[in-house]
């Protein structure tokens, strides 16, 4: 008896979900609960922690779950190493959905950096205008650069007074498209970007506008993960459950 769960929160977890419904495969879908109305999914959908990887095993153990879909974001590091974590403990097979990190293509300006911190240092002293397109966590080392102005875009409104003098707030949940944030990079008269090494089309268009307006941008390299199995694609991921995921089959 298959039964599948899937860690989501990306375009490729919500087109693995297509996928597994219209197969009529069982699964349920998991969101962190970081934001206040998450899209709807065509399984069934469970929403919050688990409790660290004790927690994710045991969910998974009285959940008779035969397999697990790490489909979650790169940047998304502590729930991809419970993930691994609770398998190994289960004996539970893991694949993950990952998309392949960006690389930069003629005319693009780019920075790459390790962290947050990374950023942070390569802004200029002078005052800039900064779309940080990194959402709402890793805010708070910006606050060392408050002589910069900041174009943020979050999902939800930020519930706390923001770490940072000079910022402008936009409320907007991709997938984006790179005519609207070219003509959002140009009415905020933006300088820099800045962005995490999200990789996919739903981030991407803020590279592509950055392009079009030759501006730098400055992009966080994805956090090392621990080793896992890896496909790039939903069909690598039905085929991986069809026939290697496990001797149970499906
Ligand atoms: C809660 C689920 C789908 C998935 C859509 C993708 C594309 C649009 C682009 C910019 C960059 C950012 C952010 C971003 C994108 C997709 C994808 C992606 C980046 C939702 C979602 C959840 C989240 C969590 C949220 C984080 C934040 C990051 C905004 C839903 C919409 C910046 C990442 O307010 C918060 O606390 C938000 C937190 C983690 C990063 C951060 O540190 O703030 N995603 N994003 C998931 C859960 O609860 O498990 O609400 O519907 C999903 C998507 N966001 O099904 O179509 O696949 O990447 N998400 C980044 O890449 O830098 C926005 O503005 O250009
Ligand atoms: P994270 O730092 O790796 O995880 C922090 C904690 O959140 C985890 O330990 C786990 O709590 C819980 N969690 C994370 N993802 C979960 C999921 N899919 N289902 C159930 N619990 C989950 O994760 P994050 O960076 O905050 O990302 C949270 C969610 O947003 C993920 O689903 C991710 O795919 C999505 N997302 C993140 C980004 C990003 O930039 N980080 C971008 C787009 C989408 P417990 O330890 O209690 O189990």
């Amino acid at each position: 008896m298959t039964r599948i769960l899937v860690l989501g929160g990306t375009t490729e977890a919500s087109l693995l979900a297509r996928a597994l419904a219209e197969a009529g495969i069982e699964a349920v879908f998991s969101y962190a609960g970081r934001t206040a109305a998450p899209v709807a999914q065509p399984l069934p959908l469970r929403v919050g922690g688990f409790g660290g990887a004790e927690g994710l095993a045991a969910f998974l153990r009285d959940g008779g779950f035969t397999h697990v879909v790490d489909a979650t974001h790169p940047f998304a590091a502590q729930i991809s190493a419970n993930a691994i974590a609770a398998c190994a403990a289960t004996d539970i097979p893991l694949i993950a959905l990952q998309r392949p990190a960006w690389s930069p293509g003629p005319g693009d300006r780019w920075t790459r950096v390790a962290d947050t911190e990374g950023a942070v240092a390569s802004l200029p002293e002078a005052p800039a205008r900064v779309f940080l397109a990194t959402g709402k966590q890793g805010l708070l080392p910006f606050a060392a650069a408050p002589q910069h102005h900041y174009l943020l875009r979050l999902v939800d409104p930020p519930e706390a007074p923001l770490p940072l003098p000079s910022v402008c707030v936009v409320i907007a949940r991709g997938p984006f498209d790179a005519a609207g944030d070219e003509a959002l990079m140009h009415q905020h008269a933006i300088t820099h970007i800045v962005a995490k090494n999200a990789g996919g089309a739903g981030a991407e268009a803020k590279l592509i506008a950055a392009r079009a307006l030759d501006l730098p941008v400055i992009l966080i390299d994805r956090p090392a993960l621990p080793a896992r199995r890896e496909v790039g694609s939903v069909a690598e991921v039905m085929h991986w459950l069809a026939h290697a995921g496990t001797e149970r089959g499906v």
